[in-house]
């Protein structure tokens, strides 16, 4: 073997000693979302990933959708029972983590947390339909009005100009909508 051919072996040999430095997860997720950009209450469809941490066969796995650290879903049994795709829809607005908790057959865990993973929209929500009925008018109103002044609770639809402040701003803004000035689903 002449030098460069030495030169080049010993690069590769230094690039894959170096990839095993780097942490598994930062280049193979343990898990996957088939989307990660959902409204409430659309179903999201988790694909277990783990396969070369700890020593398989797993005997558990527990997700947690929200980061919250309180699994919503435990699976037991066979590997490839604990290994099924889980499916979980979110009820509210807001960006998740979501995190994988592992249990191995020796028995040790491991887990995986993917950060700010799943963004939740508002769904069917209508800017300005503060009442939620439906439709946008006088009666949504009277109830941003409420809103503001703290006699009823704040709803989805009104934020009416979505900035995420229940103010006079929305009133504006739903008066726009029912004058025909403004659509609810824009700007
Ligand atoms: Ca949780
Ligand atoms: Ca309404
Ligand atoms: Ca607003």
């Amino acid at each position: 073997m002449n030098k460069v051919g030495i030169i080049i072996i010993s690069l590769i040999l230094a690039a894959v000693v170096g990839l095993g430095a780097i942490p598994a997860a930062a280049l193979n997720p343990m898990f996957v979302a088939d989307k990660t950009e959902v409204e409430v209450g659309e179903t999201v469809t988790f694909t277990n990933l783990f396969f070369f941490l700890g020593i398989p066969p797993y005997t558990k796995a527990e997700w947690d959708f929200d980061g919250d650290g309180v699994f919503e879903i435990t699976l037991v049994g066979t590997h490839a029972e604990v290994m099924a795709d889980v499916v979980w829809a979110y009820d509210a607005p807001g960006v998740y983590s979501v995190i994988l908790q592992m249990t191995d057959s020796t028995p040790t865990t491991r887990w995986e947390v993917r950060w700010n993973y799943i963004t939740v929209g508002p769904g069917g929500v209508i800017p300005g339909d503060a009442n939620g009925d439906g439709v946008v008018n006088a009666l949504d109103i009277t109830k941003v009005e409420r809103i503001i002044v703290g006699l009823d609770a704040e709803t989805p639809g009104a934020d009416a100009n979505q900035d995420g402040v229940m103010n006079c701003l929305d009133i504006t803004k739903i008066e726009r909508i029912i004058a025909g000035l403004d659509f609810g689903d824009e700007d």
